[in-house]
């Protein structure tokens, strides 16, 4: 039996150990720390520029890290050309539109997240309103709806007319799932270090109803740890979250791994599950809390956005070897 005053000596020596302990290692690690680069902003796809010019707008003007993400991936949730995010994302099979969304601060590791939302315009905002004003992470389907519309956010008309469209023509023909590519994951560093991170899309194209895949799904479309950085995923949500894909990304950064290592070999530790790297659609942009930034992907066709003050780029992710 543990008394209580042992159970107080003992949780204080533990707190002071762990203290000690975690200044060692940051003493360590700043005297080897690549030159920072703050504050910046990643984030998948060449759509990601205009989503990261708002986050990085959002710091500027004194803002927090979590502001920066949430008005950032606003940009690209009322971008009505976007197919996978937001207004714009395209419906399941009955032609409903059901949209993930995750938040994730760096600092507390708190999360909030939202699945299979129906009807609300900002899911990255109801994502946030969970972390903020509940004490669950992830609310779905109807529950998430009235969540939000009690929170008072913003409502709007899904399908849009040109998505509906679509989709009645998908209907007659039954094909194969519409492989959307417009997932927006962000994550952002302030000047001051502090980081945070968000996911929002409309998921993959005619999925069957009540559907998840990895975007809301903290460890699996989005990860951020402040300490080290964060990362997101964009692809085929199945092939993710099979391997908690932006969590593993986290963790080979904390080994010491740039951003486009640790994204090059959670890659090649898939594909080397897997055995292919057909149809596995695999792809990670992270960012570090330096501010620097990296992606990869399994399909070749994955860029990822960067930007800093003064500094904005797309850059076509490594791509892993496939397996022969
Ligand atoms: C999903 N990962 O729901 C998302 C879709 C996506 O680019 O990222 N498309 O599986």
């Amino acid at each position: 039996m543990v008394s209580r005053r042992d159970f107080v000596r003992r949780s204080a020596l533990a707190g002071v150990s762990g203290v000690v302990a975690s200044r060692m290692v940051w003493a360590t690690d700043e005297t080897t720390a690549p030159p920072a680069v703050r504050p910046a902003v990643a984030s998948t796809w060449s759509f990601g520029v205009a989503a990261n010019q708002a986050a990085l707008a959002v710091l500027a003007g004194g803002g927090s890290a979590l502001d920066a993400v949430e008005q950032g991936i606003w940009v690209t949730e009322a971008d009505l050309t976007n197919s996978s995010v937001g207004v714009g994302g395209t419906p399941n099979a009955d032609g409903v539109v059901q949209l993930d969304a995750c938040i994730m601060d760096g600092t507390t590791h708190k999360a909030g997240s939202v699945a299979a939302l129906e009807g609300i315009a900002h899911p990255i905002s109801a994502a946030r309103r969970v972390m903020e004003q509940t004490r669950h992470v992830m609310l779905v389907g109807e529950g998430a709806r009235r969540f939000a519309l009690a929170q008072g956010l913003a409502t709007a008309q899904m399908p849009t007319p040109e998505r509906r469209a679509e989709w009645e023509k998908w209907k007659a023909r039954q094909a194969a799932a519409k492989q959307g590519h417009d997932t927006i994951a962000l994550i952002v560093v302030d000047a001051q270090g502090v980081m945070a991170g968000g996911c929002s899309t409309s998921g993959l194209g005619y999925k069957v109803p009540g559907r998840v895949g990895d975007s809301p799904i903290i460890g699996s479309g989005l990860y951020v740890d402040g300490a080290v950085g964060g990362a997101g995923a964009t692809g085929l949500g199945e092939n993710i979250m099979r391997y908690c894909g932006s969590f593993a990304v986290v963790e080979r950064m904390r080994q010491g791994m740039t951003p486009e290592e640790a994204c090059l070999s959670t890659v090649k530790w898939i594909v080397a599950q897997e055995g292919r790297t057909e149809g596995l659609d695999v792809n990670f942009v992270a960012l570090d809390r330096y501010g620097r930034a990296g992606g990869a992907g399994t399909s070749g066709g994955f860029s990822y956005s960067y930007n800093a003050p003064g500094s904005s780029q797309v850059t076509p992710a490594a791509v892993a070897v496939p397996v022969r």
